[in-house]
Order: C-alpha cells, then structure tokens, then sequence
C-alpha cells in the first residue's frame, strides 16, 4: 500500500492491508489477540466489506478509507450503542473540517445532501461474558470512483470529492478522522458527546417512518436518550423507545 497516506498514522499500533475480507473481522482477532485500545486495521481494498444484517459494503480499491479501531472502554453494555454514535460525531467533525456539510442519520448514517457518505459498523467483542473490545468499523467514500455508477444511484450514495467538487486525498480524511476519533473515544460518558450528534442530527423534529423488524412505525423523531435510542412520538400517541432500525425521513 502507498505509505504517503498513512502517514498520520505516526506510532498508533497499526496493520496496513492492500487487500483483506473485512477489517473489522482483522480488528476483532487482532483484539482477541491483545490490541491495545486505539489500535487501527486499515485497507486498501476490501473483498468482504459488511454493513449491518449481513449487507454488503463496496469501494473500488483505493478510493475509499476502509478502516476499524479498536476500543477497550469501560461501560455498561447498554451504552455500547453510543460507540457507534460516538464514530458519526468524529466523522461529521471531521467532515465538516473539510468543508463539506454533513448531517447524521439516526442511528448512524453520516449524509451529505441526503446521501451516504459513510459507513458506520460497531462490533462487540466477548471473552466469555465480559466484553473484551469493540471494534469500531468505518467506510468512507473518498474519491470520486470509489463505487460504480450504477451503485452510487442505487444506494443514494455520494463521494467527498463529488460533494467538494475538489480532489481529496484519503490522509487528509484519515488525519481528520483519527483527530476526532481519539478526542471523543475517550468522552463516550461525556453527555458533550450526545449534544454534538444532536447538533449534527438530520433526523430529530423530523416526521419519520422507522422500520424495526417486520413492524413500520410513522411517528416524530424527538430525542435520543442516554443510551442512543430513539424516541419516536408516534402518530396514534404515545412515545417508542428504538434500539435499532432504518429510518426514512418524511417530507412534511
Ligand atoms: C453500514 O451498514 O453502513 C456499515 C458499513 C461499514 C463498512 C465498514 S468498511 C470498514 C469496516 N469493515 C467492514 O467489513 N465494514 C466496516 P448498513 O447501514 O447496513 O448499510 C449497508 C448498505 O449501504 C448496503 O446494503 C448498500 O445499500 C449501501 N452501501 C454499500 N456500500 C456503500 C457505499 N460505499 N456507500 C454508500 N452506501 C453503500
């Protein structure tokens, strides 16, 4: 892999990889195997990227940041969502530092004019019954090829160089990044964090359909509570509180 942009990398304990399956499945061994919290498996291609429920993550080789970190933090299991949540305020800051205006898609969508832009996969990691590590997973459409035509229409998915319409190189994506990442990874309890991805939020105060399981729900997006769920005010009344799920945003 080109060293140019690893550069930022610096002494961060590191595995670099022309080509893997997933980096997360890297990350999440490598923590088995005793990576300190922090450490960062990154690729220039992926040949068996994964988002959540077993769907699939694509990027054309080397126009992409393909990359997962480990964490070792210290919280209850029912603030592990606020990994991920903690992974899209780093990105949209450092998005933003770039230029661009991005906005964040409960619950982890990062969205430059309603399009994807990012990838968000959080993976907990168990040695028997204690958690071991999370691994925090994370694509990034860089460059302008970095999916095919006909995906960028069918994902509603957008580049940072269409989106700046300038070139951009993936290290000065990456330095952003790990700048951010390591200024919030540290503040996961911090309720500074849930105010940075309210402020960043696309979706609270929206009308919202949110699919949970086989059930659609039609309500108000209102909040996110301590634990990075989402409380839907439901058109029938009456307040859900949701763990996990797809939201489409409604007009009106
Ligand atoms: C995600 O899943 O958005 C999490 C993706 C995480 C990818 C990173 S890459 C480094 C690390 N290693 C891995 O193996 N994974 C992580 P989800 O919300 O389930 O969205 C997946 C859906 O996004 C797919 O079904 C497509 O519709 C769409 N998609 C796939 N590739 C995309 C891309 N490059 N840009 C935008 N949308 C994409």
């Amino acid at each position: 892999m080109a060293v140019d942009w690893l550069d930022s990398l610096g002494e961060r304990p590191h595995r670099s990889f022309t080509r893997i399956g997933s980096t997360n499945d890297e990350a999440a061994a490598w923590a088995l195997a005793g990576a300190p919290d922090g450490a960062l498996v990154i690729a220039d291609e992926q040949t068996a990227g994964r988002g959540r429920l077993g769907r699939m993550w694509q990027a054309a080789p080397g126009s992409a940041l393909l990359l997962s970190m480990v964490l070792r933090p210290e919280i209850a299991p029912e603030a592990l969502p606020r990994v991920a949540l903690m992974a899209a305020v780093a990105l949209a800051e450092a998005l933003t530092a770039l230029g661009a205006r991005p906005g964040i898609k409960w619950p982890n969508d990062v969205l430059i004019d309603g399009r994807k832009i990012v990838g968000i996969l959080a993976e907990a990691t168990w040695d028997g019954d204690r958690l071991a590590a999370v691994v925090v997973g994370i694509g990034v459409n860089v460059r302008r090829g970095a999916l095919p035509a006909e995906t960028v229409a069918a994902f509603n998915a957008t580049t940072l160089e269409d989106a700046l319409g300038r070139p951009v190189a993936r290290g000065e994506v990456l330095a952003a990044l790990l700048a951010g990442l390591d200024r919030w990874r540290r503040r996961l309890a911090d309720p500074a964090l849930l105010a940075a991805w309210r402020a960043h939020s696309v979706t609270l105060g929206r009308a919202v359909s949110a699919m949970t399981g086989a059930t659609v729900l039609r309500g108000v997006a209102e909040d996110i509570d301590a634990g990075g769920a989402l409380l839907l005010r439901l058109e029938g009344g009456g307040v859900r509180r949701l763990l996990a799920g797809e939201v489409t945003l409604r007009q009106g």
